[in-house]
């Protein structure tokens, strides 16, 4: 059986079970990080060293970093055609991965932290303001992207869908002042509109 270690408020921890609800595949989810702690035991480090989620463990197979993981799974199970075959599709497809680990979550962070997980007494507004402008910014780049293409991959949902739509989810769903951008929402509702995102299109921003 497949388990997956991690707290479902993680995006991190939602792309595997999104993933996982896509490929249609049976799995334990362990919540583990935040409050639940876990991550810092010697079991669950000898796992992960670095005490972040998610980890998947399957058959004494261990992979940590959520990206990878999706990538895993697409690639096992071909049948549910999450990473494309053509390389160049693919290419695409783990190129809006690498920007939704590199670029646009990491620019939504002081935000997020700030307005969703900080009192507002002790939030640092300037540093929040900053991570929405530059969010702001993301959201017209995926915007202009989107505009001739359904999926952030050409017409067929990718694993790059799972990765950025995660990000997506918490970007448009907090108490945030960036544009309204008619690519990014139409792409959006497509997205949560699959039965493999009911778990994460329901998911409260926490
Ligand atoms: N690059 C890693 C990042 C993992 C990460 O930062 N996870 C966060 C949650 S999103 C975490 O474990 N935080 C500590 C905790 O939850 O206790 C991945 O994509 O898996």
């Amino acid at each position: 059986m497949l388990k997956v270690w991690g707290r479902l408020s993680s995006i991190n921890v939602q792309k595997l079970v999104w993933c996982l609800d896509e490929i249609g595949a049976s799995f334990e989810r362990v919540d583990a990080g935040g409050e639940h702690g876990v991550v810092n035991g010697p079991e669950y480090r000898a796992m992960n060293p670095n005490g972040l989620v998610p980890t998947l463990e399957e058959d004494g197979f261990v992979l940590w970093e959520s990206n990878a993981i999706v990538r895993y799974l697409a690639a096992k199970h071909p049948e549910a055609r999450l990473w494309p075959e053509d390389l160049r599709v693919r290419a695409d497809a783990d190129r809006w991965m690498d920007w939704q680990a590199t670029a646009s979550t990491p620019a939504l962070r002081d935000a997020f932290w700030g307005l969703i997980r900080t009192p507002p007494e002790k939030r640092d507004e300037a540093a929040i303001r900053r991570s929405v402008e530059k969010t702001d910014e993301n959201m017209a780049i995926l915007d202009r992207w989107l505009a001739n293409r359904a999926y952030v991959a050409g017409e067929a949902f990718t694993t790059g869908d799972i990765a950025v739509g995660c990000y997506a989810h918490r970007a448009l769903n907090m108490p945030i002042d960036i544009q309204q951008r008619p690519n990014v929402t139409a792409w959006y509702e497509r997205l949560m509109a699959r039965p493999g995102a009911a778990q994460i299109a329901t998911l409260p921003i926490t």
